[in-house]
């Protein structure tokens, strides 16, 4: 597929004027303080831009809760720069590891990790952090010229601080292969913490399936922004992506095709273990998303007797949707159901299992209800909490139970009526967060039913306060959905996700008072080098005022 990679024809191309002169003025060698818009009180002198040297402390994507940047100062690492993590504490060393794997390539030092005292030059982790200031997954990095240290309450934000340096170091650390320092931190401090629990992204692997090494690399590229949830949508109508012993047909029939008619392809348990460890890893939780009783038309062509005429349909290759059901007065289906849901749940350590529940055009109101009295005490059963497209609120699950809202508008009395009774709401609204819409007409690549969408309007908007009737205190958090019906490899996953999945990202963990795009626009365009070192396939959007 071609892609549309071009700025719109119209577009001129202005610098805009602060980021001019700060341009002008590096070009000179001097420093210079771009003066932005923020509403956190920050003085322009404590707003330096960075340089090609030097990052600056706020120059990080999302943005952290406070910033103090220092004048002159920098922390320096070295070749006998080691890594201290505190005794006792398996996981932190695991964070270590993960700090000294990414800085090793790129700097060709060692970063030994020690348990002794720190020595001068060190970056430290400590388990030290405030939980008043932090919570669970805060962290503080104190960088100072002879020690760079981050303070957490728990190994997830020791995690988030290293994503947070990596940030501070020139694009040249994320290199594979060894570059000439000096690498070079600025002094100051930074203290951080997400606004909401769930970050989340989904693929879905259904449309189009990916290997286990492009998953990974989709991983990677979630894990700097500080997502911690990956949402796989692992069923639907074109393909079947996931091994179940007791229904093998289901991964090879069902599996065996995708959009477009392509060979398809499913994970194995051992494939499917990999990415749930590789997640782990960094800080990702993997949230399976069987879907039913709709989009499963590859499950009905895998077993004639799902079907309520016994008759197996053709695989199905096309894009339209909610044409497909499992047959609700079958007891057949429930022990199909049962069965799934049981091994797949084995598979995830994960607290929540999702259930689609979307688009049952072909499922009557009263068996879609039928259908989900019987499924939601199944994933009870098997150790789960539900996790649902918002059409299945009206049928009152549990209190426990996720409503995951994807309309393309601030109101549905459903889901208000849901938050009310206390279940939790995860938030994608299609013209937001469906980084799978086109960013214009022009962008070949991306459907436009909910779009399209450009980087602005994915940034502009406030989980907190977007739906009406729908406290902040009921906000689970946000997802960057990419579904995968025009989208093939992982060249394509990244031009749709970059530069949304971070918009996304940023109103998933940051302070509602450092939600500004006018910072938000400069800060992505300063992570395009990054991106180019990471080979990351970002989108040039014209709203950008990249390098
Ligand atoms: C709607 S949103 C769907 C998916 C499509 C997507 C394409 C939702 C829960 N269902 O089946 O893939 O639009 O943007």
């Amino acid at each position: 597929m071609k892609r549309t990679r071009e700025a719109p024809r119209n577009s001129r191309g202005l610098l805009p004027a602060a980021l001019a002169l700060a341009t002008s003025a590096m070009l000179a060698g001097g420093t210079v303080s771009v003066a932005s818009p923020q509403q956190d009180g920050a003085t322009p002198d404590n707003r330096r831009a960075s340089t090609g040297n030097t990052v600056s402390l706020h120059d990080v994507i999302p943005a952290p809760t406070s910033v103090r940047e220092e004048s002159g100062k920098k922390f320096h690492i070295r070749w006998n720069t080691g890594i201290h993590t505190p005794a006792g504490s398996p996981e932190a060393e695991e964070v270590a590891h993960h700090l000294q794997r990414q800085l090793r390539p790129s700097t060709g030092y060692g970063f030994l990790i020690n348990r002794d005292q720190p020595g001068s030059n060190d970056i430290v982790l400590r388990l030290d952090g405030s939980r008043d200031r932090l919570g669970d997954s805060g962290y503080r990095m104190d960088i100072e010229r002879d020690r760079l240290t981050i303070h957490a309450t728990a190994p997830d934000g020791l995690f988030y601080g290293v994503q947070t340096l990596r940030q501070l170091l020139p694009a040249k650390a994320e290199s594979d292969s060894p570059r000439h320092g000096p690498w070079k931190v600025r002094t100051g401090e930074i203290v951080d913490k997400p606004r909401f629990e769930r970050r989340s992204a989904m693929l879905d692997v259904a449309r189009h399936f990916f290997e286990v090494g492009q998953v990974k690399t989709y991983i990677d590229q979630l894990a700097q922004y500080k997502i911690n949830y990956l949402h796989m949508h692992l069923s639907d109508d074109q393909g079947w992506r996931i091994q179940i012993d007791s229904w093998p047909r289901l991964t090879t029939h069902g599996g065996s095709t995708e959009v477009g008619g392509g060979e398809g392809g499913y994970y194995t348990k051992r494939e499917f273990a990999e990415i749930v460890r590789y997640a782990s890893a960094r800080n990702i939780t993997i949230v399976p998303e069987i879907d039913m009783p709709g989009h499963t038309n590859a499950a009905l062509a895998s077993y004639a007797e799902l079907n309520c005429d016994g008759k197996a349909p053709e695989l199905y290759t096309g894009i339209e949707v909610g044409f497909s059901s499992l047959c609700i007065d079958k007891d057949i289906t429930y022990r199909f159901v049962d069965d799934v849901i049981r091994e797949v749940a084995a598979m995830t350590p994960g607290e929540y299992l999702h259930i689609g529940g979307d688009e049952a055009h072909a499922t009557t109101d009263e068996d879609y209800r039928k259908f989900m009295s019987k499924v939601l005490p199944l994933v009870e059963k098997h150790g789960k909490t539900a996790l649902g497209w918002h059409e299945y609120a009206k049928t009152d699950p549990p209190e426990s139970a996720m409503v995951q809202y994807w309309g393309t508008t601030n109101s549905n009395a459903e889901v208000a009526e849901a938050a009310a009774r206390g279940n939790d709401i995860l938030l994608s609204p299609a013209h937001k967060s469906y980084v799978d819409q086109k960013y214009n007409e022009d962008t070949e690549l991306g459907l436009d039913w909910a779009g399209p969408t450009t980087v602005r309007e994915a940034y502009d908007w406030n989980p907190g306060s977007f739906m009406e009737s729908v406290p902040e205190s009921s906000i689970a958090g946000v997802e960057a959905a990419l579904w995968s019906e025009t989208v093939t490899n992982s060249d394509e996953i990244e031009f749709l996700a970059f530069p949304r999945m971070p918009a996304i990202a940023e109103l998933g963990w940051s302070a509602s008072d450092k939600l500004d795009w006018s910072s938000f626009r400069q800060r992505v365009a300063d992570q395009a080098p990054r991106w180019e070192e990471q080979g990351i396939d970002f989108y040039r959007s014209e709203q950008i005022p990249w390098p």
